[in-house]
């Protein structure tokens, strides 16, 4: 005797998967089950936390050469805002947002820098994170990525073989510019080149001032931050003279191409010290003294329309 037996016919799951959830920076279709884009590896936790709360975040781009203290800075900026050092009041949104932090202050905290960032897209770290700025509480929801220096450099030679490089400079709202206050005060000046670049293809791939205001967003502001500012205390001081003084192309072709520019000293350590390791001379930190590491992200945020 045949048996009648009923199999529900769950086609409504096939309809979900096909609906693509757009990335919050590149703007790539990609499955809704996904964690990371498919093309420019950012987590798509951001574009559904901003599909479900309605609130654009806004993107900063972090940007300087390899070795200027990109890794440093942001993993101690994280620390300290987590800890509520400052005037703004910061919630992390999306787990991935911690490994930043969780990277930085485990190193320090062992007595060493934080390890070179790899190229790997993979292994980017994402933060996504709200914060409470200003006397009403206004709150902004920002986005940044802790990019390796030599990933910005392949980028400008070989457009398009990293997606989230453009995507992010294309869509910023805000830039961390990081120059090494070290290496300018001894007149190096090769990480000015790619600094350049960046701000060339920021200006390219950004609407222009007059359709700026037709498109409803603003131009970005500039925050330069002179890193290890603990070695060249004028840095820590008396930034925009040092600025003027060390690194006068950088600052001027910021003043021309952008509104809003503003320039900072910042040191994540109190002193460095050598160590032998393997043979090999390698750079520690003395004592995790942080100068100046909170306000200009403080200052992009508060004037971020
Ligand atoms: N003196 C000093 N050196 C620093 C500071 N921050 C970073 N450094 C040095 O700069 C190196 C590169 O830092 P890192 O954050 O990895 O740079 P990134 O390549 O731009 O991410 C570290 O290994 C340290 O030797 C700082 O605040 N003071
Ligand atoms: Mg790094
Ligand atoms: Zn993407």
């Amino acid at each position: 005797m045949a048996t009648l037996t009923r199999l529900p016919l769950e086609t409504y799951l096939l309809a979900g998967q096909a609906a693509p959830l757009e990335c919050a920076i590149c703007r790539h279709e990609n499955r809704v089950s996904a964690e990371a884009c498919h093309r420019c590896s950012a987590p798509l936790s951001v574009a559904r936390i901003q599909r479900d709360k309605k609130r654009p975040a806004s993107v900063i781009a972090c940007i300087g050469a390899s070795g200027v203290g990109k890794t440093a800075y942001l993993g101690l900026l994280m620390d300290m805002l987590m800890r509520q050092v400052g005037s703004l009041k910061t919630t992390l949104l999306g787990p991935q947002s911690i490994s930043l932090q969780q990277a930085t202050t485990t190193a320090l905290a062992a007595g060493w820098y934080p390890d070179k960032t790899t190229r790997d897209p993979e292994h980017t770290c994402w933060v996504h994170c709200r914060v409470e700025c200003g006397r009403r509480r206004r709150r902004a929801d920002v986005v940044f990525a802790d990019i390796s220096g030599d990933t910005f450099t392949d980028e400008l030679e070989h457009p398009g073989s990293y997606p989230a490089v453009r995507a992010i400079l294309e869509k910023c709202s805000g830039v961390l510019m990081l120059a090494d206050a070290q290496r300018l005060q001894a007149g190096e000046h090769d990480d000015d080149y790619i600094l350049l670049k960046l701000l060339s293809l920021i200006g390219e791939l950004q609407p222009t001032p007059k359709k700026w205001s037709r498109r409803k967003k603003s131009a970005p502001l500039i925050s330069i931050v002179l890193t290890k500012a603990d070695t060249t205390p004028t840095a820590a001081s008396e930034p925009l003279a040092f600025a003027e003084n060390h690194a006068s192309a950088l600052l001027n072709d910021c003043r021309r191409r952008f509104p809003k520019t503003e320039v900072f000293g910042a040191s994540v350590t109190g002193a460095s010290g050598y160590r032998l390791v393997g043979g090999r001379r390698c750079c520690v930190p003395l004592r995790v003294e942080p100068q100046g590491i909170v306000e200009p992200f403080a200052w992009l945020v508060e004037n971020m329309a």
